[in-house]
């Protein structure tokens, strides 16, 4: 007799974490650089190509030049007074201060950001090493104050998106514009050379509204010390870092391991952060079997490529100064 359902279809779990478990390192399974045509014809050169393979990174030193920089410091300002006194689920303050440490989803501002996002530089740069047109996952600004910002654990952004959000495969960017000079001391962020190359499992599971916590401070799904330390040594015990002039962009891989230490110098340290997700690797049911993230951490509504105009935004460079 002929069966009248349909066995329910899920994608199979390529990177199990968090599945209590022991921590583990597994290869990574999908291509770093998805060199697809047209898309390959990017703006990058063969050798930025290569690097970024190798290294799970690129910095772009001033890919936005000083009035840019000018005009995104103003627009992030008045961002962070609307949000002052807000308080909403996404507007993340520091552990134990009143202080803002993120604002989420500020491409839905219907002004500035949104159209930042659309950035031909950007998404060009997203085009090339995802090979296919791309959409935003999640977008925030990072405001890390002088004499109190608090640091991030090493985490891969991957874990979390995988676990949480029920991304697929390993075919995502951030995109990190450093807005202030980034220092050796004001808390840069830090990146281990090559190891997107690698899985770490961890163990343990996901509490509920695990977001809650994770975005002040990350506890769940980060590596454990001997996996941290392997990664370390893969790379030669040798762990970079994204110093450079505000206007300066830094690409890296989904699963790159990094992390930032506290800032107790005067000066401080505020980004604003894409990530580009490839079209061909949507957000799915989360792999922790539990409900998906609010919208505002992880897109599900808007989720069209798209269409680089770098029109508005030179309007928007040129007119608000
Ligand atoms: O939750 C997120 O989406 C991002 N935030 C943290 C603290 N870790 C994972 C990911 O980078
Ligand atoms: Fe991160």
């Amino acid at each position: 007799m002929k069966q009248d359902f349909q066995p329910f279809q899920q994608t199979i779990d390529k990177y199990p974490s968090r599945v209590g478990g022991q921590a583990e390192i597994m290869e990574r399974k999908d291509a770093v650089v998805h060199g697809n045509r047209p898309f390959s014809q990017g703006p990058l050169p063969e050798k930025d190509i290569t690097y970024f393979k190798e290294n799970g990174y690129l910095l772009f030193q001033q890919l936005f030049n000083e009035q840019e920089v000018t005009i995104m410091k103003d627009e992030l300002k008045k961002t962070m007074q609307q949000n002052q006194n807000r308080e909403a689920d996404d507007v993340i303050k520091e552990p134990g201060s009143n202080e803002i440490r993120s604002v989420f989803e500020i491409h839905k501002d219907g002004g500035f950001f949104e159209e930042l996002v659309k950035n031909e530089r950007l998404v060009h740069i997203a085009e090339q090493l995802l090979g296919s047109q791309v959409y935003l996952t999640q977008s925030r600004i990072n405001f890390k104050p002088g004499f109190k910002g608090k640091e991030f654990y090493w985490h891969s952004d991957f874990e979390t998106w995988h676990v949480e959000d029920g991304m697929p495969d390993m075919r995502a960017v951030s995109c990190s514009i450093v807005l202030t000079d980034n220092y050796e001391f004001n808390g840069p962020l830090m990146l281990v050379p090559g190891s997107h190359k690698w899985f770490v499992s961890c163990p343990g599971s996901t509490p509920e509204k695990n977001y809650k916590e994770s975005l002040k401070k990350q506890e769940t799904g980060v590596p454990d010390n001997d996996s941290m330390s392997w990664l370390v040594n893969q790379a030669d015990g040798h762990i970079d870092r994204a110093t450079g002039p505000a206007g300066s962009v830094l690409f890296f891989d989904c699963n790159t391991m990094h992390g930032s230490a506290g800032n107790i110098s005067p000066y401080p340290r505020s980004n604003v952060f894409f990530v580009y997700n490839s079209v061909e690797n949507k957000l799915e049911e989360p792999f922790s079997g539990q409900d998906p993230r609010p919208e505002f951490l992880a897109n599900r509504e808007n989720t069209e490529a798209i269409s680089s105009n770098n029109k508005r935004l030179q309007d928007l460079f040129s007119h608000s100064s």
